[in-house]
């Protein structure tokens, strides 16, 4: 249906009629998209089943990435473009007057994640299809994905998502393949001729629903599986009160992270962890136990990856499969287990460590608690045997101590490989955060740098620089990343670097009426697009950006004399609900933002945008637009960052500090092709171990510093009531725990050199080159690459899938 346009337009046309009972004259636009996704779909399904089929037929060894968020986006172009059909279906909607982009204005973006750690998941689905790797993802199917952003007067205000809306679909609902989850109850202990065995009694139980979403990879016919569990009520439940059974039941797959600050709510967390580990492991073994007798050398066909500590269940869940259900011993079960799971780490925010209460743990989950408390028992006889008499150490590493359970030590012991997202944050686990237990587990710790699909980030969304591309060095690239290097061929041809130019400055306006469409605002293509785009927290220092804003405003202001190439500073960001410093700064980018636009006296110089409602889809549009790349943490603070390589594929600048994987950046891009400032990591950590940061002479001595931190309490910006207050204080009451003005002066320093830069436009160009050309290595091609050979031990099936 999919071979030349005329059999996909007859094709499509039968279609619509059949699916939507609609002639082609009365169908809409969200009739056409349904009716090409499903046609999509179809086109892919013997392909899916043929993979199925031979990874059972070869008994291939198969990954499972579990983890609680997949930030997916949209699919409809990915998926044509993967499956090289999206020129006749482009070619062919066009003979029936539809715009392809118009369908893709009807899809919702599938917005099951919150951030860097959900997107690279979807990166990594589409790296292991392409490569031809068995490896499927288990995930949640959330009914609201994370909230709408809408901001009212300045102020962040959450919606419900609601994606599925208008169904999904993409998805397959599988209830044939249902499992059943328990939670609560109790456990009753019986010997069985001298052995032990354990059976949960009077549980609550919820049926756990799959969803599978096919992901096919770039023109290959692998096709995996991505598994997304909903919650739905058993037929029988024992618990009485059906109506609140039917509530705790749905609320389990209804919203991605409920607000956690109270037990009600930390309660449906856990439950959301074990639901999904719990859901994915009893799937995979029914379908393991199809092919083999037993499950003793499960680990040799079977991989289980953490994405994070959230899935870190899935260590006591298989534990228990293999005991209570396979009746093995403690020591075979164990072995098992710890040659099966995997697992990544994405942050040392000491905060962002999950602990559990003990007292919600054991009640809801009975049996598994039981688990890790004989592993903690078992591990702590360990260290005693390795370190006679140091309770410290014990205390200090224990999976359960002071009534938590502490889900980093869980996740560390009972996995055979813990890597880290990026080489610094990988050496600050192993020698500062988690030093403890490397010295343990030595040969557990690895790096495994972070990567992003060129296809979705490049080739998708930033296709007029694609083709210039394919223009310059061939389409090899596509398969092969790496060789973009051969664009430094281009580095002394001003022809194809005047095209770069005009491509960006192309995206550039396409970005601007889209500004100017949502917002009102008009800002000048011409101008240096400075975009700072992620998750809104206080590490991350959007703060500093914005002082800087207030700082130029008020060189503009007091200085006529003072020259700076025009700017228009970009901001996206969502504020978790609960976290109220991260709000008041959207709150002040808005306040700046609403001065400095309607200052006719500096419009020709200055702009600040914050774009509503930040996600996949708007990111696609945003990084082909953008000149540079605010990467500003504070040092040792962003375990890797992915934005910083999306930036980087599409020829923006990096301007940012020496954390997370900015410093491979650099050293792929050269010195002279970034722009480097701020404290290092070393110096953030000697600064929090020994002391000798004291913000307020900072504030006192520079009196740039002093200007920019007043005017957040004294009105200048317009606001009432102290709305800045915490602000202010986080810097001079609380020492300005993430060293902002610190680093303000040689931040201010480093933005000068880009304005220069940028002055000379073809010095610029050849660092924007540079930077494509050496983005190769931060594909997720690359890093999957590395994590089955590394880590999972698995290969390519290429040629297989027949
Ligand atoms: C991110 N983590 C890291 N966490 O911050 C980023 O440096 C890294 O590049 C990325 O993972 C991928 O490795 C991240 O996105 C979260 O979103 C948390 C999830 C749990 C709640 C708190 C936020």
């Amino acid at each position: 249906m999919f071979s030349n346009k005329e059999m996909f337009t007859e094709t499509f046309l039968q279609r619509l009629e059949m699916t939507c009972g609609k002639s082609f004259q009365e169908s809409t636009k969200r009739d056409h998209y349904h009716t090409l996704g499903i046609m999509i779909r179809e086109y892919v399904s013997s392909n899916w089943i043929k993979t199925n089929e031979s990874y059972r037929a070869e008994k291939e060894k198969q990954v499972y990435y579990l983890s609680i968020e997949f930030l997916l986006g949209k699919l409809l172009r990915h998926n044509l473009l993967n499956l090289g059909i999206d020129d006749v279906v482009e070619e062919g909607l066009k003979e029936l007057g539809i715009e392809l982009s118009d369908l893709e204005e009807m899809e919702a973006d599938a917005a099951l994640g919150n951030g860097g750690l959900g997107r690279l998941a979807a990166c990594f689905m589409d790296s292991l299809a392409t490569l031809d790797l068995p490896g499927h993802g288990c995930g949640i199917r959330y009914k609201h994905g994370l909230f709408e952003q809408k901001i009212v007067d300045g102020y962040q205000v959450e919606l419900p998502e609601q994606w599925l809306r208008h169904g999904h679909v993409w998805e397959v609902r599988k209830a044939d393949l249902a499992v059943d989850v328990p939670f609560w109850g109790r456990v009753e202990a019986i010997n069985n001729n001298g052995k032990l065995e354990f059976r949960h009694l009077e549980a609550e139980t919820v049926m756990a629903v799959p969803y599978d979403l096919p992901v096919v990879g770039y023109q290959t016919d692998t096709v995996n599986t991505l598994r997304l569990w909903s919650a739905e009520t058993t037929p029988y439940p024992i618990n009485r009160d059906i109506m609140k059974y039917k509530r705790d039941t749905e609320l389990i797959s209804e919203f991605l992270y409920p607000d956690d600050t109270h037990d009600e709510g930390k309660i449906l967390r856990l439950k959301q962890q074990y639901f999904l580990v719990s859901a994915s492991i009893r799937s995979i073994v029914r379908s393991y136990r199809k092919q083999h007798a037993s499950l003793i050398d499960f680990h040799k066909y079977v991989g289980l990856h953490i994405n994070d500590t959230h899935p870190v269940l899935a260590i006591p869940e298989l534990m228990r499969v293999l005991i209570d259900e396979e009746g093995m011993s403690w020591e075979d079960a164990w072995h098992i287990t710890t040659n099966t799971i995997s697992y990544t780490n994405h942050t040392t925010l000491a905060e962002a460590l999950e602990k559990w209460p003990v007292r919600i743990f054991q009640p809801l989950l009975p049996r598994i608690f039981m688990i890790v408390n004989e592993i903690n028992e078992r591990f702590c006889q360990d260290l005693w045997t390795q370190y006679p008499g140091d309770w410290r150490k014990i205390e200090d590493m224990a999976i359960i101590a002071h009534d938590q359970v502490k889900m980093a030590h869980l996740a560390i012991v009972g996995s055979y490989s813990v890597n880290g997202v990026a080489a610094i944050h990988t050496e600050i686990l192993k020698q500062r955060e988690m030093n403890q237990f490397y010295q343990v587990f030595p040969e557990k710790f690895n790096n495994k740098t972070n990567g992003i699909t060129h296809r979705r980030w490049l080739i998708k969304s930033n296709p007029k620089l694609t083709s210039l591309i394919n223009e310059g060095i061939g389409t090899k690239w596509v398969n092969h990343p790496e060789h973009l290097k051969e664009l430094q061929f281009f580095q002394q041809d001003s022809a194809f670097l005047e095209q770069l130019y005009e491509i960006k400055q192309d995206n550039k306006k396409s970005l601007a009426e889209k500004i100017k469409a949502k917002t009102g605002i008009v800002v000048d293509p011409l101008s240096i697009f400075d975009v700072q785009v992620k998750r809104l927290h206080a590490y991350k220092r959007q703060l500093l950006n914005v002082l800087h804003i207030m700082y130029l405003y008020n060189r503009l202001k007091e200085d006529s004399s003072f020259q700076m190439y025009p700017r228009t500073f970009l901001f996206g960001a969502k504020a978790s609900p609960g976290y109220y410093y991260a709000k008041k700064i959207i709150k002040l980018i808005n306040t700046i933002a609403e001065k400095i636009n309607n200052d006719k006296t500096v419009s020709d110089k200055l702009k600040v945008v914050f774009l509503e409602n930040y996600r996949v889809s708007l990111a696609e549009e945003i990084f082909p637009a953008s000149d540079v790349s605010e990467q500003i943490s504070t040092a040792s603070k962003e375990a890797s960052g992915t934005g910083n390589m999306k930036f980087m594929m599409n020829g923006a600048l990096t301007l940012g500090t020496l954390d997370g994987a900015n410093i491979e950046i650099k050293e792929h891009v050269g010195d002279d092709n970034i722009f480097i400032f701020g404290l290092t990591a070393e110096e953030v950590m000697n600064y929090y171990q020994y002391g000798g940061y004291t913000s307020v002479d900072y504030y006192h001595h520079d009196k740039r510093i002093r200007q920019v931190v007043d005017q957040l309490t004294n009105g200048y910006f317009g606001d009432l009531d102290n709305e800045f207050e915490p602000i202010h204080d986080s810097l001079l009451m609380e020492n300005d725990q993430y060293f902002v003005l610190r680093d303000f002066s040689s931040y201010i320093e480093a933005q000068r050199e880009v304005g220069k830069a940028y002055a000379d436009q073809n010095r610029w160009l050849k660092m924007s080159l540079a930077n494509i050309a050496n983005s190769g290595f931060f594909s997720s091609d690359r890093t999957i690459q590395q994590y089955a050979d590394d880590i999972w031990n698995i290969s390519s099936v290429k040629g297989k899938v027949r």
